[in-house]
């Protein structure tokens, strides 16, 4: 790999003394700007999908708030939404589990399956209010992780359970 330093090195020192700083910074930044149309920039081509951790802000607090809203379809626990959070957000004090259960939810709008992660949120005490008991795709504990009646907060340091968040991964299948 030395050879492959010196070549570096000397690349890069033939490069000093023959370019200007303000010309290499143009030659950067006219080849960032060429990249950007030649190859498809993903969080733009992402954006124009929509992104399915922001989408239910289209919806209403009483459809986002109800047991029967798509991206809840597995959740058993108490919804972030009516707990000082959202349905992607803990709310303050809370924090989110870093180990969750994944299960398929159906969204009726663009008749898409999508998995979806669902966190506990820890730390406070149980929220008590949209209490949910759905179990589409969930399986008993020896698929542990497909599992939704366990305190997922586990992993966290203090862990008291708060409420559930529904966090959408993506679709289960990707149309080409
Ligand atoms: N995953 C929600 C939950 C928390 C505590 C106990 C059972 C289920």
């Amino acid at each position: 790999m030395l050879w492959l330093d010196k070549f570096g090195e000397n690349l890069s020192r033939g490069i000093a003394r023959n370019v200007s700083r303000r010309s290499s910074l143009a030659l950067i930044a006219k080849s960032m700007v060429g990249s950007a149309f030649i190859m498809p920039v993903l969080p733009i081509a992402r954006a124009q999908d929509g992104d399915p951790n922001t989408d239910w802000k289209l919806d209403t607090k009483e459809e986002v708030e109800s047991c029967d809203y798509w991206r809840h379809c597995g959740v058993d626990g108490f919804l972030c939404g009516c707990c000082g959070g959202s349905p992607t957000s803990c709310g303050p004090g809370a924090e989110r589990s870093p180990v969750s259960w994944v299960g398929t939810c159906h969204n009726p709008k663009d008749g898409k399956d999508y998995m979806v992660s669902y966190h506990d949120c820890c730390g406070k005490n149980p929220c008590g209010r949209c209490y949910c008991f759905n179990d589409v795709g969930e399986r008993p504990g020896y698929q542990f992780f497909r599992t939704n009646d366990v305190n997922w907060c586990i992993a966290n340091k203090n862990l008291n359970y708060h409420c559930t968040v529904s966090i959408v991964l993506g679709p289960t299948k990707y149309d080409n």
